[in-house]
């Protein structure tokens, strides 16, 4: 009986074809799910939590108000750039409210003189004698936020700059249209500690000027910009906290949703709490004007002034006033479930 041989060439025909089914087999097997980024690339993810907003020993505004629950969510890495406020600014045509003039209805008292559009400026204070207390904050007509000093100033090589001159409702109308929202003062104070519990600092209990920029020297006369900026600084120049956010403390000042009263009082308990509503809260140093709470402390904060480079600090600021030390940056939804995050992302507080 003859028993048939495959030749050579029947060999590599059938290797061939069982690599090609290999092959075939391979593309048709499913492809594993790619796990969804749970925050936009420009933001962080916070894992929510419990902590004690505010602190003892501190300023009294500060004051430790209820234990919260804080849901995940995300928020940018950075403050807003100038860069990325221009981007808004091309794509829209607004015309931010240090830019509009200043109307017979709002400001009654002023000259038609006095209506050019403008905002405040920080200047140092000369000389040796007594400080009268704001006296180095100006009004400067042009002042906005592509002249930040005012009209001598601009952005040239301070795109990466945090975006100033910017009024609460500047920074809604950017949030609106970059797909975010401003985050409340509880979200941004957890953020800020980074997962660490009860510290003084964003990153421990002992103070350091070379992780943020604030003001080293005496306010307001003399800044030795020790910490390499007299000025802001690009963002994400110092250290990131335990979250991955830059400039938590120092640099500019960022506006929160909710508004202002000295202490944590109308704070609401539960999870995600925030003073929305203007009624019963305000400044006592600025009576009958609802204010808006700012976090973070800028590159104005020095030792024997401010001192709230700290995630606690607060102060108050009426939302239609921009300033040269005050930005913003963007909170959004989380897409990924709470479990995995907790998982994932250090949760100490
Ligand atoms: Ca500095």
């Amino acid at each position: 009986m003859s028993v048939h041989r495959p030749s050579s060439l029947q060999k590599a025909c059938l290797l061939f074809s069982l690599a090609v089914a290999q092959v075939l087999l391979l593309l048709l097997q499913p492809m594993p799910a790619q796990a969804a980024e749970p925050c936009p690339a420009s933001m962080a993810p916070i894992p929510g939590g419990t902590y004690r907003i505010g602190a003892a020993a501190q300023l009294p505004e500060e004051q430790p108000g209820r234990r919260l629950r804080i849901s995940p969510f995300c928020l940018d890495r950075t403050e807003v750039s100038n860069d990325r406020f221009a981007a808004f600014v091309a794509a829209t045509g607004y015309v931010t409210v240090a830019e509009r003039p200043l109307t017979v209805e709002q400001f009654p008292e002023l000259k038609a003189s006095e209506r050019a559009p403008g905002s405040l400026v920080f200047q140092p204070v000369s000389g040796s004698g007594p400080i009268e207390e704001l006296s180095w904050w100006h009004w400067v007509p042009g002042a906005n936020w592509r002249h930040p000093e005012g009209p001598g100033s601009d952005m040239a090589g301070r795109g990466q700059h945090p975006v100033v001159q910017v009024a609460y409702e500047d920074a809604e109308a950017f949030a609106r249209w970059a797909g975010g929202f401003l985050p409340s003062e509880a979200q941004w104070e957890f953020a800020a500690r980074g997962g660490l519990k009860d510290r003084v600092f964003a990153w421990g209990n002992t103070w350091n000027p070379h992780n943020a920029n604030t003001w080293q020297g005496t306010f307001p006369r003399s800044n030795s910009a020790e910490d390499g900026y007299g000025g802001t600084a690009p963002v994400g120049s110092f250290p990131a906290n335990e979250y991955g956010l830059f400039d938590m403390t120092g640099n500019v000042w960022e506006w929160t949703q909710d508004w202002y009263s000295v202490g944590h009082e109308p704070l609401a308990a539960g999870s995600d709490p925030m003073v929305n509503s203007a009624a019963a809260t305000g400044d006592p140093r600025d009576p009958g004007v609802a204010k808006h709470v700012i976090k973070g402390g800028s590159f104005l904060c020095s030792a024997n002034y401010c001192s709230r480079y700290r995630p606690a600090a607060r102060e108050a600021q009426s939302p239609d006033t921009g300033t040269s030390h005050i930005g913003f940056r963007l909170a959004a939804p989380i897409a990924a479930p709470a479990a995995a995050l907790t998982t994932a992302l250090p949760v100490r507080g």
